[in-house]
């Protein structure tokens, strides 16, 4: 079972999106085993973004997301990293088609509303910089076997 990161960003807290994206991924059958509301500090801000160290858009990237708070998430099931990938669309929401998170609430490429790990390797590597093991809750949600055969 795979696992990724998700972290509604500082626009979309904001913005009162967290009931709206995280009702999303419950409807798509999702299962949900970490949550919390928390400040990304700058040190956090830059281990995760790290592989934009040389990109233009950097330090507007650790600015942003360090403003405000987020809501970081994991979440688990089969091909959980692609699905979520999917589920948000593009990075620049006028790119996104509707339907997607950043389709339907976003139009700003730097304040898209949705972080999302790229691969199941990075996933790993995101949620230990985000969680201790100890905020990972396993159990079994109800119905369980009528999303997943
Ligand atoms: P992703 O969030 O879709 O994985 P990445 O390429 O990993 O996209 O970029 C990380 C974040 O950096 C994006 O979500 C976006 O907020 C910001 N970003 C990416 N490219 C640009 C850009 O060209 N200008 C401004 N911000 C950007
Ligand atoms: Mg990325």
């Amino acid at each position: 079972m795979e696992r990724t990161l998700v972290l509604i960003k500082p626009d979309g807290v904001q913005r009162g999106m967290v009931g709206e994206v995280v009702g999303r991924f419950e409807r798509r059958g999702l299962h949900l085993v970490g949550l919390k509301l928390m400040v990304v500090e700058r040190g956090l801000a830059e281990r995760h973004y790290a592989e934009h160290r040389e990109r233009p858009f950097f330090e507007a990237v650790i600015d942003f997301i360090s403003s405000s708070p987020v809501v970081a998430m994991v979440w688990e099931g089969p091909n959980v990293v692609s699905l979520v990938r999917s589920m948000m669309g593009p990075t620049n929401p006028a790119l996104a088609a509707p339907g997607t998170i950043r389709g339907d609430l976003g139009v700003d490429i730097g304040q898209n509303v949705v972080h999302g790990s790229d691969s199941p390797a990075r996933a790993d590597e995101e949620i230990a910089l985000f969680f201790g093991p100890e905020e990972l809750v396993s159990w079994e949600r109800a119905g369980s076997a009528w999303i997943y055969p």
